[in-house]
C-alpha cells in the first residue's frame, strides 16, 4: 500500500538516537534539541494520526517553555484545544522509541486498526504548527512538516512562532468554526479587557489604579506578542523587558520559572522599579506570576504567584455571583445558580487554601500538570485552576455560558445598566478574555489587570489577601526518578517502601510542616516541596528530606 511505503521512507530518514528513550510527559516530549529531531518527527505521525481519528484540526507546538535554552519540546493539542488525550500518551511513548522504522510503522498500522483510523484514505484534515522563539525551533518544525506529509491526507499549517496559549486557542477556535488568526486572537482578548475596564463601577473609578505594568518577557515569544498586543489596549500602561532583543538568553536570569521558584527579580529589574507592580512571563508564555521589588540591594520580592492569581479571580467571580443572585435580585429575574469549583496540587501555598476555604468556595487536589486541573476544572459550571507555578485559567461549561448569555439579554430588556446586568457583562467578559483551552499568560494578565482595576487595589493590596507559608522547592539528581510512586494527588510516597514515613517523623518536627516529593515529569530529577511557619523551618525540612532521597 502506497500510504505505509510513503511512511517507511519517509521515517527511515530519522533514525532515532541510540541509548534514549522518550516518554510523553506533563508537557509532551522535552530533552536537549540536538537529539530532537526523530521525536518530532514521529510526533508530528502521532498528531497527523489523532487529527485522522477525530476527524478535526489538531495542533502541534515546538517548544521547551522554561527549560534551557538548548533544550527543546513538542506537545500535541487536541481539537478542543487542550492536551492530547492520555489515552493516546503510551502509544506516543512507544512511537518516539520504536527501534527501527519497520517496527515503527508496524506499531502505527496495528493502533490505526484498533482505532479505526483510515490510514491512505480519502479523508482530510489538518495539523496548525507552532513554535517559541528557540533557534532550534526552525529545523525541528521542518521535521515535524516531514511528519505530517508522511501520513496521507494530513495537511500542515504553519502558523510561525506563537505562545504555546494561542496555538491552543487557534486550534479551538478553528474546530469551533471561529476565527482563528492571530489577528483574531488579539481582538477578542483586547476588546474584552476594554469591555471590563468599561464596566469598573463609576464610584471606583476614583481608586484608579495607578502606574504602570512592568512586565519581564523572559527573553521568549511572549514579550514581542506582548509588545503586538499593546498598541490594540486602551486604559493600561505597559512596560515590556527582556523581550529577548539585545542578546538576552531566553529563561537566563529571567521568567516566571527562575521568579518564581528562586524568588528574586528577574535580570533588569532594579532599584528604580522598587514598589512598581510587575510580571514575570515564562518563556512561552503560559505562566504568568507577578511581583514587587521590595529591597534594591539584595533583590528580593514580594512574589505574587499563581496561587494569588487564582485568589483574585475567585473573589471577583464569586463577587459577581453573589451579584446576581442576590435576594433582591429574585423581583427582577431569577438568580443564576453556579457551581464554582477551585483546583489547586500539592504546591500550592497551604495559606492560598486555608483562604479559599474561608470564602466558602470548594477546592480539590489533583496531581501536578496541566492534564489533571484542567480535566478536574472542567466538571464545574466555573472552574478555577491555577498552578503555584502561574499557568491556570478559568474554565466555563457550555451550558454556564448559554445560562449567562440567556440571563444577560433578559436583564438587558428588564434593568439594562442595573448591578445585576452590569455583573452578567462582566462574567460574559471573562469567558471572552481568559483563554478556555489552556492557560495564557497574556490573557491571564489583562484579566489581573481588569480586575485590579475593579477593586482599585495596588499589588501590595492584593498580595495581602493572605500571607504565604514560607516554603522551599529542591531537586534532587536521581538515577531512576520511577523509583518514586506517589499517590493521594502526589502527597503519598508508596515507593520505596518507608519513605513516607521518614518524611512524616521529619515534617512533624516543625511548626505548620508539609513537605512532600514527587518525581518531575519534565527533567530526571526528584522535587521535594517543603513548607513551615519560618523559612528556616522550611529550609531545614527540605533539606532533611533531601538527604534521605538523595
Ligand atoms: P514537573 O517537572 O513535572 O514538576 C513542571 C511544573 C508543573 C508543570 C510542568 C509543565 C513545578 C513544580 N512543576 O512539571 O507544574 O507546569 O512543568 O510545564 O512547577
Ligand atoms: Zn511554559
Amino acid at each position: 500500500m502506497a500510504a505505509i511505503q510513503n511512511l517507511l521512507e519517509a521515517s527511515s530518514l530519522f533514525p532515532i538516537p541510540s541509548g534514549l528513550s522518550f516518554s510523553y510527559g506533563t508537557a509532551g516530549f522535552r530533552s536537549d534539541a540536538s537529539v530532537l529531531s526523530s521525536t518530532v518527527f514521529r510526533s508530528a505521525v502521532v498528531a497527523a494520526l489523532r487529527s485522522l481519528a477525530t476527524g478535526a484540526t489538531v495542533g502541534l507546538m515546538i517548544t521547551a517553555s522554561h527549560n534551557p535554552v538548548g533544550d527543546n519540546g513538542v506537545k500535541i493539542a487536541d481539537p478542543d484545544g487542550g492536551m492530547m488525550t492520555q489515552r493516546w500518551e503510551p502509544f506516543a511513548d512507544r512511537v518516539a522509541n520504536a527501534p527501527d522504522p519497520h517496527s515503527l510503522v508496524q506499531l502505527i498500522v496495528q493502533f490505526a486498526e484498533e482505532e479505526d483510523i483510515p490510514l491512505g484514505g480519502m479523508k482530510s484534515s489538518e495539523i496548525l504548527l507552532g513554535r517559541d522563539t528557540r533557534p532550534s525551533g526552525e529545523a525541528l518544525l521542518e521535521d515535524a512538516k516531514k511528519g505530517i506529509s508522511a501520513v496521507a491526507g494530513v495537511v500542515a499549517v504553519d502558523m510561525g512562532i506563537l505562545t504555546t496559549p494561542q496555538l491552543h486557542w487557534m486550534v479551538r477556535s478553528r474546530n469551533k468554526g471561529m476565527k482563528a488568526s492571530e489577528f483574531d486572537y488579539f481582538s477578542q482578548i483586547a476588546n474584552s479587557f476594554r469591555c471590563l475596564i468599561d464596566l469598573v463601577p463609576k464610584e471606583l473609578l476614583k481608586n484608579k489604579v495607578e502606574g504602570k505594568l512592568i512586565v519581564d518577557g523572559a527573553n521568549g515569544v511572549g514579550g514581542g506578542k506582548l509588545e503586538e498586543l499593546k498598541v490594540m489596549l486602551t486604559g493600561l500602561e505597559i512596560e515590556i523587558r527582556n523581550v529577548g532583543r539585545d542578546g538576552g538568553v531566553l529563561n537566563e536570569g529571567v521568567g516566571a520559572d527562575y521568579v518564581q521558584k528562586e524568588k528574586v527579580a528577574p535580570s533588569g529589574f532594579g532599584s528604580a522599579d522598587v514598589g512598581t507592580r510587575c510580571a514575570s512571563l515564562d518563556g512561552d508564555a503560559d505562566r504568568l506570576v507577578y511581583f514587587r521589588v521590595l529591597s534594591p540591594s539584595s533583590n528580593t520580592i514580594d512574589l505574587v504567584d499563581g496561587d494569588k492569581i487564582l485568589s483574585l479571580f475567585a473573589v471577583f467571580i464569586k463577587e459577581q455571583l453573589s451579584i446576581l443572585n442576590k435576594k433582591e435580585n429574585k423581583d427582577i429575574a431569577s438568580g443564576l445558580p453556579a457551581r464554582l469549583g477551585i483546583v489547586q496540587t500539592a504546591y500550592a501555598n497551604g495559606a492560598s487554601t486555608d483562604y479559599l476555604k474561608q470564602l466558602g468556595l470548594e477546592v480539590v487536589f489533583t496531581p501536578t500538570g496541566v492534564k489533571y486541573l484542567h480535566k478536574k476544572a472542567s466538571e464545574y459550571d466555573i472552574g478555577i485552576y491555577f498552578e503555584a507555578n502561574g499557568h491556570g485559567t478559568v474554565l466555563f461549561s457550555e451550558d454556564f455560558i448559554s445560562r449567562l448569555e440567556a440571563k444577560q439579554k433578559e436583564l438587558a430588556s428588564s434593568c439594562a445598566g442595573s448591578e445585576y446586568h452590569n455583573a452578567a457583562l462582566r462574567l460574559l467578559a471573562v469567558t471572552q478574555l481568559i483563554n478556555q483551552a489552556v492557560g495564557d499568560a497574556l490573557s491571564g494578565l489583562l484579566l489581573v489587570e481588569a480586575v485590579l482595576q475593579y477593586f482599585g487595589w495596588s499589588i501590595q493590596r492584593w498580595s495581602e489577601l493572605y500571607h504565604d507559608l514560607p516554603s522551599r522547592q529542591l531537586k534532587v539528581k536521581v538515577a531512576d526518578r520511577t523509583a518514586v510512586v506517589t499517590a493521594n494527588a502526589e502527597t503519598q510516597v508508596v515507593k520505596p517502601l518507608g519513605l513516607q514515613a521518614v518524611i512524616d517523623a521529619e515534617t512533624v518536627k516543625h511548626s505548620r510542616g508539609r513537605c512532600f516529593i514527587r518525581p518531575s515529569g519534565t527533567e530526571d530529577i526528584i522535587r521535594v516541596y517543603a513548607e513551615a511557619s519560618t523559612q528556616e523551618a522550611a529550609d531545614s525540612l527540605a533539606q532533611s528530606v533531601v538527604q534521605h532521597v538523595a
